[in-house]
């Protein structure tokens, strides 16, 4: 299963990094997420449907510009 790294410059606690789950939880095929307030980065497991331009997308629509590390 695809693992991608990103690194999130927005986030700032973990009420971003709960904003960000729930949100990625709703798409099809996301199977697992961590991530690191401190670091501003995190770890997307995922599969079909999912792709990381799904991932990528949804991010920045809700304010969370994602970048691939
Ligand atoms: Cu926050």
């Amino acid at each position: 299963m695809p693992v991608i790294k990103l690194s999130v410059p927005n986030i700032s606690c973990h009420h971003c990094i709960k904003a960000i789950t729930t949100e990625l939880m709703d798409i099809e095929g996301i199977r697992d997420i961590s991530a690191d307030a401190g670091k501003k980065e995190m770890l997307v497991t995922y599969e079909s449907p999912a792709t990381e331009a799904v991932i990528l997308t949804t991010l920045q629509q809700i304010n969370y510009p994602a970048t691939p590390i």
